[in-house]
């Protein structure tokens, strides 16, 4: 075994993202590209000599043959140990939970997470810190940093490590700690949920799908919602990780999770449908005939959560991120607790967490999650919705329709433009942020603006300001719309439009959710010239 250093230059474009490094596989495997950026890890946090890492990831193509450098790096670098899932894999709320049961130093996750993998698809790297959370801005500004001046890297030269078996070896002076990737996390989960209740649930004959979407969660779906928690042999489907999730795209929208849409719509519909992303950290909810959105799904678990052991005490706050709907808002007003709106990612989260500010957190990309880890958490989601029903005894639809009476109701919808012309986005985008100031008191289709601005968050823990996190026009009588360019995204840009109207007529409460949104819609597209703009006349998804 040999420990070398590597000449090597800066790679224009390893700027993390909204959460982490997303790229094309190919990018990636090209010449130094992995190699460059987890060296820009080490030196952005200060190097690794004696540190103890958490490694995993979702099992994409190109998932192992990454880990491998990954560990020939740190062994290269003087760490002193890597925990690595088996495999290499491990979901993102794992790796989160991994990190802070051993108390490590952080680690990386590799995954895309809802993007599609294989050779031809998507490839990431996110470093996460010590709370077991992503790394903010200032550590991925340092990263990034490192990445524009690198010169060198060093990797060990040795054979590859059989990851396959749990239990220690050593590469050099360094530990590499083999894990069952689902056990800590499934331990974990007990000490949260009534796990009685909902056995009992399953045991009078309650039935569930859910579609692991060929990605992470299938090993741990297995195993909590069958194997400890007694669902029906076979209610986890898709539940084999592939390193192109069978050709799907594992992204949990009523798009893309078709197939569980189409069953939970059917005449045989099950009681409760949920599914998970490429990593595990999303969740999208479906009770029979009737889908629940993110937004509403985070007000929901908020107002019911004290059904929960691991929540009975109660709620320290709730947080959101900006374009997501304002139903948990009211659910928090309702408890008495503290509501934050924080900018997109959930990086963002990780402060009010740790301050013991909030416990329940969520965005409208389907992520929802609370502080028992520092990542959004799908499984985890799907665990508190089978806790609320096992002891309320009320269907999904029951549930729902029991919320909007007491909380009224937030017709929300995503509208997604993808692989949009990067520079025309922008342009729409600075277009836009140059004209908000005249708005307020314009009207467009119908509706008259109140207030529009750039957003920008000051963040109550440590100070910090993130600016430019998105556009919002507000609408008399509480509607909006947001406009924000994806972070995610690897091929030119994606527009994300997110609208918004409240409703507490309880004549008014069932509408169909387009309908419901039809002015905003309008007006939306009035004020930004999206179909000018992008050359698109309609959304590529809507959530
Ligand atoms: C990531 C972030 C989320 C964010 C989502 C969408 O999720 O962790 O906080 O809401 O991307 O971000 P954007 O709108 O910038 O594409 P994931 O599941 O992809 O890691």
């Amino acid at each position: 075994m040999e420990n070398i250093t590597v000449a090597t230059q800066p790679i224009e474009g390893q700027k993390p993202g909204t959460s982490g490094l997303r790229k094309k596989t190919r990018v990636f495997m090209g010449p130094h590209y992995l190699e460059n950026f987890v060296q820009a890890i080490w030196n952005g946090i200060g190097g690794v000599v004696g540190k103890t890492l958490i490694l995993g990831g979702d099992g994409r193509y190109f998932n192992d043959r990454a880990a491998q450098v990954i560990l020939r790096m740190a062994a290269a670098s003087g760490a002193a140990k890597v925990i690595v899932g088996q495999g290499a894999l491990l979901s993102t709320p794992a790796a989160s939970n991994l990190i802070r049961q051993h108390k490590t130093d952080g680690g990386i996750i590799m995954s895309a997470s809802h993007n599609p993998g294989g050779p031809d698809e998507d490839f990431g790297v996110k470093f996460n810190t010590s709370n077991g959370g992503p790394a903010p801005e200032e550590v991925t500004n340092a990263i990034f940093a490192a990445t524009e001046s690198i010169r060198e890297y060093q990797i060990v030269e040795t054979q590859d490590i059989d990851l396959s078996v749990v239990g220690n070896q050593t590469l050099g002076d360094m530990t590499i700690a083999v894990v069952d990737p689902v056990t800590d996390y499934a331990a974990l989960m007990e000490t949260l949920f009534d796990f009685h209740a909902i056995r009992a649930l399953f045991s009078g004959g309650f039935r569930l799908r859910f579609d692991a979407m060929h990605a992470i969660t299938g090993p741990y779906a297995t195993e909590i919602l069958e194997r400890r928690l007694g669902a029906a042999g076979g209610s986890v489907v898709n539940a084999t990780p592939l390193p192109d999730f069978g050709g799907g795209h594992p992204d949990p929208n009523p798009i893309w999770a078709k197939d569980l849409m189409d069953h939970m719509m059917g005449p045989d519909a099950p009681d409760f449908g949920a599914a998970s992303d490429g990593d595990g950290d999303r969740n999208m909810v479906v009770g029979r005939g009737i889908y629940v959105g993110p937004s509403d799904s985070l007000a929901v678990l908020a107002a019911n959560a004290h059904l929960a052991p691991g929540y009975a005490e109660g709620l320290m706050g709730a947080a959101r991120s900006m374009p997501t709907s304002g139903a948990v808002d009211r659910v928090a007003e309702a408890l008495g607790i503290a509501c934050y709106e924080t900018p997109t990612g959930w990086k963002f989260f990780g402060n009010l967490l740790d301050a013991g500010r909030a416990t329940i957190c969520g965005e409208e990309s389907a992520g929802t999650g609370s502080d028992h880890v520092r990542e959004k958490d799908g499984l985890w989601a799907v665990l508190l919705w089978l806790n609320i029903l096992a002891v309320s005894g009320k269907s999904v639809a029951e549930i729902m329709a029991d919320h909007w009476a007491t909380y009224g109701r937030n017709y929300y919808s995503r509208h997604d433009y993808e692989g949009v012309d990067a520079g025309d986005a922008a342009k729409m985008m600075a277009v836009l942020t140059s004209r908000l100031s005249g708005l307020p008191g314009q009207s467009f289709a119908g509706l008259a603006v109140t207030t529009a601005d750039d957003f920008a968050y000051n963040d109550p823990v440590d100070r910090s300001r993130s600016e430019h996190q998105g556009l919002r026009i507000e609408f008399e009588g509480g509607s909006r719309v947001v406009f924000r360019l994806s972070g995610t995204g690897t091929v030119g840009a994606t527009l994300r439009v997110y609208l918004e109207r409240y409703e507490d007529d309880p004549t008014l409460l069932d509408q169909e959710t387009m309908v419901a949104l039809a002015p905003i819609i309008a007006a939306a597209e009035e004020i930004a010239g999206i179909t000018a703009a992008t050359g698109r006349d309609a959304p590529d998804v809507m959530t």
